[in-house]
């Protein structure tokens, strides 16, 4: 009878013990969840999504790959436009491309020059271009494309305190918006930004969605660049071209 009471208890306390062990552990998991959750849901996204879309990260048909882990940029080259807050400041920092100046011109129209790093080829013609992207600032940032000169490319870009998200082609100096909308990126928010580029088709996808489908005739080939406007807070990783 003692025994038993004895053995009763010791279970109970085990079991009490047990109890305590799984709510602090939920609990610390939870917190480190909590705390890591944004960058771990951003990478699986980048993963998940590459691969939803086709992308191999392998093979013949990468044109380049740079995930800026090597600590440089070395395969880049810095143009800098704009005539306000100048020079650009670009740098790799803990993997990432950074631009942290507010490099702009007077922003009065759609060619809107800032500063761009570009790289590859020009003789580039039908590819896929995926990269993260992400602004701490609130201006223009995005992607050239198809790129020749700085006369000749196309380019996305996207502007939260402008409100656009705009696709314009840059033709001997001449620009045109092919396409545009109103939507506001969010702030500190990686993106899987692709743009494929097949013939006359550009097609522009942001987290998967496509938000641009044109037909354009303009520049049947070049390197690409990543590009900002006015915005300290300009961050780029895991640039893969791929041929198509
Ligand atoms: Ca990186
Ligand atoms: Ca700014």
């Amino acid at each position: 009878m003692k025994f038993r009471t004895k053995g009763q208890s010791s279970l109970e306390y085990l079991m009490l013990i047990a109890g305590a062990l799984l709510v602090v552990s939920t609990v610390a998991g939870l917190m480190f969840y909590m705390a890591n959750t944004a960058k771990e849901n951003a990478q699986r996204s980048i993963d998940e999504l590459y691969e939803e879309m086709g992308g191999d990260k392998g093979g013949d048909k990468i044109l380049l790959m740079d995930d800026f882990e090597s600590g440089t940029m070395d395969s880049w080259a810095v143009v800098d436009e704009g005539n306000k807050g100048a020079p650009s400041k670009w740098r790799v920092l803990n993997g990432e491309l950074q631009q942290y100046s507010n490099i702009r011109d007077g922003g009065k129209s759609i060619e809107m020059h800032g500063t761009y790093a570009w790289a590859g080829e020009s003789d580039w013609r039908d590819y896929t271009i995926y990269l993260t992207l992400r602004s701490t600032d609130d201006d223009a940032i995005g992607v050239m494309f198809r790129y020749k000169n700085a006369d000749n490319y196309y380019r996305f870009s996207m502007d939260r305190q402008r409100k656009y998200r705009r696709l314009v082609k840059n033709v001997n100096g001449n620009f045109t918006v092919l396409s545009e909308d109103t939507v506001k990126y969010k702030l500190n928010q990686d993106y899987l930004l692709k743009i494929e580029a097949i013939g006359t088709n550009i097609k522009v996808f942001l987290d998967g969605e496509k938000i641009f489908d044109e037909s354009d005739p303009g520049i049947a080939s070049g390197a690409i660049g990543l590009y900002n406007w006015g915005n300290k807070g300009s961050y780029f990783d895991n640039i893969l071209v791929e041929r198509i």
